[in-house]
């Protein structure tokens, strides 16, 4: 059996929602964030204390990404898109779009309403975050320009991958920093039942 370990509104929904997108079954161990501090005990499972982590027999993963691509390739390829194929390439490109550059500014800002410190220095960091937020949240709606997905003309893990960091924007209040093109993407991700049975997860 698989066992993932979740927080809501944390990456581990990349996860859940390739489980659901495949028709995956797996326990899903909802932890307190941040798991470091209330719940030490998952430090034996993730040393780090981030979430998702995943554990599948002797396979043990703690990168959401890597676990998406895991499970991708292990329950059926619709997801990926092989090394033969010419949008190669674009994949990997947008792939790791999601998890560095669009999720990098978002993180910072995470971490500074978590912390709900004050101050000269913090609005500093937060319009930093923002202006970077901005610039690479252009960057992909140039790229939704005639496109319903990010690569191949169908879902597949780059969407899954900037999907989380779209899911903050929400979260984040900050919904008119994208465009119509990220808007109606964002929705037609929403709007997928393995995203929703996904992100109702506690
Ligand atoms: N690159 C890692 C990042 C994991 C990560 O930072 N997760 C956040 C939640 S979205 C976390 O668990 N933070 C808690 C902490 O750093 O203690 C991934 O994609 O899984």
């Amino acid at each position: 059996m698989i066992t993932v370990y979740h927080a809501k509104n944390t990456r581990s929904m990349r996860v859940l929602w390739v489980l659901e997108e495949l028709g995956v079954k797996a326990e899903i161990k909802s932890l307190p964030f941040p798991p470091s501090k209330l719940q030490p005990d998952y430090l034996a499972i993730n040393p780090t204390g981030t979430v998702p982590a995943l554990v599948d027999g002797s396979v043990q993963l703690t990168e959401s990404m890597a676990i998406c691509e895991y499970l991708a390739a292990k329950h059926g390829p619709s997801l990926l898109v092989g090394p033969d194929d010419p949008a190669r390439s674009e994949f990997v490109q947008w792939l790791w779009y999601g998890e560095s550059t669009l999720m990098t500014p978002l993180s910072r800002m995470a971490t500074v309403t978590r912390l709900g410190r004050k101050g000269a220095d913090i609005d500093a960091v937060l319009d930093d975050a923002r202006g970077n937020a901005v610039v690479r949240l252009a960057a992909l709606e140039q790229r939704l320009e005639g496109r319903d997905f990010l690569v191949a003309g169908r879902l597949t893990l780059a969407d899954i991958s900037a999907g989380y960091p779209l899911h903050l924007v929400g979260l984040f209040g900050m919904d008119h920093l994208l465009g119509p093109r990220s808007t109606a993407y964002r929705e037609r991700l929403r709007s997928r039942p393995a995203y929703q049975r996904a992100i109702s997860v506690d």
